[in-house]
């Protein structure tokens, strides 16, 4: 039973890694693709939080629609993070690729936020709301910290 499980797991190990590296032809085009992910998803967490804030009137059919769709964002970029992706059009520190398992925990960490802001926005609470709206910009700030230049 352990062996399987050891052995399904190194599957599925293999079967995300391979297409990560096969989806971008080059490495420009894995830039590309993060940052467009990334830009997207900060539009759409960023109508979120104008409604949190005050800046933009508070609706809850577009505050949940437009969190449900910086989650789904939120699980893109990360595949685009090949190996050698450090140089170029990029801010991407090379601490991405040296603590590699302190990069996908903050990762981890802003999608289970980005998780618990559509789950919130759903419930149309808009105290709730503002409450998940700074956890959520709290994961995105402590990635940017340690991983993003400037
Ligand atoms: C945003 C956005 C980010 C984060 C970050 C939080 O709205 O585009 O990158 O929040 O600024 O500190």
């Amino acid at each position: 039973m352990k062996v399987l499980a050891s052995f399904v797991l190194a599957a599925s190990a293999f079967t995300l890694a391979a297409p990560a590296q096969a989806q971008f032809a080059k490495p420009e085009d894995a830039i590309k693709y993060r940052k467009a992910a990334l830009t997207v998803m900060a539009a759409h967490f960023g109508r979120v939080a104008a409604m949190a804030n005050g800046r933009m009137p508070f609706d809850a059919g577009a505050a949940a629609s437009n969190a449900a769709t910086a989650e789904t964002m939120s699980k893109l970029p990360w595949a685009a993070f090949v190996e050698g992706t450090d140089k170029g059009e990029t801010k991407a520190k090379p601490e991405i690729w040296a603590d590699k398992a302190k990069f996908i925990a903050a990762s981890e960490k802003m999608q289970g936020e980005m998780t618990k802001l559509a789950a919130v926005a759903k419930g149309g609470n808009i105290d709730a709301i503002k409450a998940q709206v700074g956890a959520t910009g709290g994961a995105c700030k402590a990635c940017h910290d340690d991983f993003r230049k400037e």
